[in-house]
């Protein structure tokens, strides 16, 4: 297998589930997952909106389930705050992302930041460390077509 991932999107279609919760920072993500897919050529995707990440695992499985789609990519944005409230929801949304991947069999790609704050949030979801919806989309491509080289198809 070649070590280069095949970022080719043509003939993928990819589902992207997107956090409401601290939309400002997540309509970020959005912005940058929708900009991977022009760039790689992706020829279907759909967006749904769930209320905030702890949502985004049951949401995931479902579309996964649903085999319509050859990716799922979860968006959200975990900021911590007084209490410890922001380590359940992103340890349990971690969870539930990869088990939505490994009983659905469909590759469910976490694209959640969890920060210290808002500035190390808007840093990573366009600012100067990059867009983590982006790489998320792609890592989601890549996936789709280790997925189907490995199916043989
Ligand atoms: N949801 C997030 O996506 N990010 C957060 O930082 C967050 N905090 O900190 O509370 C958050 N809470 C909402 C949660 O995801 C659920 O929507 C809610 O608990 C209802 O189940």
């Amino acid at each position: 297998m070649p070590r280069d991932p095949n970022l080719d999107g043509s003939g993928l279609s990819i589902a992207v589930v997107v956090a409401r919760f601290n939309e400002a920072i997540t309509s970020r993500l959005l912005d940058g997952a929708l900009d991977a897919v022009k760039r790689h050529r992706v020829s279907e995707h759909v967006v749904y909106w769930v209320p905030g990440s702890f949502e985004l695992p049951v949401a995931a499985k479902k579309v996964a389930e649903g085999e319509r789609h050859d990716a799922v990519v979860c968006l959200g944005a975990v900021i911590r705050h007084e209490t410890d409230h922001y380590l359940h929801i992103a340890t349990q949304a971690a969870a539930g992302i990869q088990r939505a991947a490994l009983d659905s069999g469909v590759p469910c790609i976490f694209g959640i930041l969890t920060c210290d704050n808002e500035e190390q949030a808007l840093a990573r979801s366009g600012g100067d460390r990059g867009n983590k919806g982006f790489e998320a989309v792609e890592s989601a491509i890549e996936m789709a077509n280790l997925l189907r080289s490995l199916r043989g198809a």
